[in-house]
């Protein structure tokens, strides 16, 4: 199969860490990596529009030909063609936490920290329509988000329980994303937050 994807971009990222917990390649399961390069605005060429009309990443193919969009979609077929180990969860109820936490990352981490980058970063200058102001305001959102996700990571080890989810992937990449923004963990405020990323950090598949 063939994964088009930007490397510096948090959503193929998403894709790539849950590929490599899933150890695909061990598995004899070969995926090309075939870089689209947002910078380069590749992703707007005619021929990754016939992909992905929205010009957007990532984008699956498999050997069929079948695509699939929608980091989550694609991690959700990977899941369910090659369940072990169990990302999304493993009964109902692992499932909905699983789930919960998910959105949680997403909306609460992912899409505000991805907003303060189109709003107020000169990289979008000339391309988007910017609105700094909503940007810093996603800025505040961001620091009361972590502050609460600190104080939740004191309860459990991973976002969802006990196990390493998806969740957990969303979250990393939604954090290290931040940085572009200048948004940094600080080790002596956000300890739990702080133990938890070094925990995520240090598995193999950190650096997919
Ligand atoms: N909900 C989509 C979001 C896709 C998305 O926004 N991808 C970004 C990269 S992280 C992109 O392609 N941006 C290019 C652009 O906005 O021009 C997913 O999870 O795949």
């Amino acid at each position: 199969m063939r994964l088009f994807q930007d490397p510096h971009a948090p959503n193929p990222r998403r894709v790539r860490i849950f590929m490599a917990e899933k150890q695909l390649g061990a598995r004899g399961v070969s995926v090309d990596l075939v870089e689209v390069s947002i910078n380069d605005q590749a992703n707007r060429a005619p021929e990754h529009l016939e992909r992905h009309p929205l010009g957007l990443l990532p984008v699956l193919e498999l050997d069929d030909g079948r695509t699939l969009r929608e980091s989550m979609a694609i991690c959700r077929w990977i899941d369910e063609t090659y369940p072990d180990p169990p990302l999304f969860g493993a009964d109902a109820w692992e499932r909905a936490q699983v789930e919960q936490w998910n959105r949680h990352a997403e909306l609460e981490l992912l899409f505000p920290i991805a907003q303060i980058f189109r709003n107020t970063h000169p990289f979008w200058e000339g391309r988007i329509k910017q609105a700094p102001a909503f940007g810093e305001i996603m800025r505040e959102l961001v620091a009361e988000r972590l502050a609460w996700l600190d104080h939740e990571l004191g309860h459990h080890e991973f976002l969802a329980g006990d196990h390493y989810t998806v969740a957990d992937i969303t979250a990393v990449c939604a954090l290290d994303f931040g940085k572009v923004s200048k948004l940094r963990l600080d080790p002596d405020v956000h300890r739990n937050l702080d133990r938890w990323y070094q925990q995520v950090k240090a598995r193999p598949s950190y650096k997919a």
